[in-house]
């Protein structure tokens, strides 16, 4: 019925017909033309059932050599299109290494900040302490100890933020107008002499091209037996000369006058060079600690005096860096804040 040749040829025509097949569907009808339900070799398996047991038995060991062969072929093929089709898939899904990174951006601080760091490294250099403390405040500690009447404007509604919230005099809390009260705490809490200064976030209900509902100060105190205005006057001007580095500068007092120091001044400077030349520029306040201040310390205002000051951190910066308008600050518009990287 048939001969080695004839399955020899058999199989070079499967090897053939598999090898043509480019894709795993096209090799599935390929293999069906020999070993498909009424493939060339299922039909040489049907045939045995007619033939004599001895023939059967020889026909069946060739026809099962024969299926083998073609079997380990077909798998053979599937293995190298099922290759074929991985290294095409990574081929098309390779990542391309060769894009350059999206790189690590590099912060930097407001210069709002830098001004708060390069002030209280001044300061600390000085000798004075650095005070932290509430930004939500009380009545107390912010109005009455620095003796500003129950009346005084800055304590409406108009001009302070409160909060829904009593504090133990039944007086509602509020967001700290100043930092003085750090220095009320720090004060009520050590022994003259001391020297602290207080920068922090204060806030006022005010908002236009030169006022910001938030904005920044730094306080001083300095305290003692023998604290005069020449001292405070002195250290101001040194202060100053290391803030602005530089000594060509003048500071003037001009009489002013706030609750909680008597007598109390407005501090002025005038730069000698550069462009700010010869113009007086309001800088800070400033005076000696009222008696009654004294008192609501802690102390005995026959023992112990001392000067305070104020200034706000957003003026100290504009003019360090000749910035015209507060509300640049507030915007983060990175154009203006890279500047200071
Ligand atoms: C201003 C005014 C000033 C003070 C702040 C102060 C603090 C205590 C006691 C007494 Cl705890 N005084 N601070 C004194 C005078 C002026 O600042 O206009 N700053 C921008």
């Amino acid at each position: 019925m048939s001969s080695t040749g004839s399955d020899q040829q058999l199989v070079e025509e499967a090897r053939v017909a598999f090898n043509a097949a480019s894709d795993p569907a096209s090799l599935e009808n390929a293999k069906a033309r020999f070993l498909g339900k009424s493939g060339l070799i299922t039909e040489q398996l049907k045939m045995l059932g007619g033939l004599e047991p001895e023939l059967k038995k020889r026909e069946g060991a060739r026809i099962n050599v024969l299926k083998s062969q073609v079997e380990s072929l077909l798998n053979e093929r599937r293995e190298a299109l099922a290759q074929q089709q991985l290294a095409a898939k990574l081929a098309q899904d390779r990542l391309d290494i060769s894009l350059p990174g999206r790189g690590m951006a590099r912060g930097s601080l407001h210069p709002v900040m830098t001004t708060w760091q390069r002030i209280e490294s001044i300061f600390r250099s000085m000798g004075f302490d650095v005070a932290d403390g509430p930004e939500v405040e009380t009545d107390w500690t912010n109005f009455t100890a620095l003796n500003n009447p129950e009346n005084h404007p800055a304590r409406s509604m108009q001009d302070t933020f409160y909060l829904d919230l009593r504090d133990t005099d039944g007086l509602p809390l509020l967001l700290r107008t100043h930092t003085s009260p750090m220095q009320v705490r720090y004060a009520r809490s050590h022994k003259p002499p001391l020297r602290v200064i207080a920068p922090g976030r204060t806030y006022r209900v005010d908002s236009d091209a030169t006022h910001s509902p938030m904005f920044h100060q730094v306080e001083g105190l300095w305290l003692g037996e023998q604290v005069s205005f020449a001292d405070l006057k002195g250290l101001y001007y040194e202060f100053l000369c290391a803030f602005f580095e530089t000594k060509d500068l003048d500071i003037r007092f001009r009489p002013s006058f706030f609750p909680f120091t008597e007598p109390s001044a407005e501090v002025d400077m005038r730069f000698a060079t550069g462009p700010l030349k010869g113009r007086w520029l309001e800088i800070s306040g400033a005076g000696q600690v009222h008696p009654k201040v004294i008192q609501n310390f802690g102390f005995d205002p026959q023992e112990v005096i001392g000067f305070a000051f104020g200034s706000g951190l957003e003026r100290l910066t504009m003019l360090r860096y000749g910035i015209d308008d507060l509300r640049l600050f507030f915007e983060n518009d990175l154009r203006f804040l890279r500047q200071f990287a």
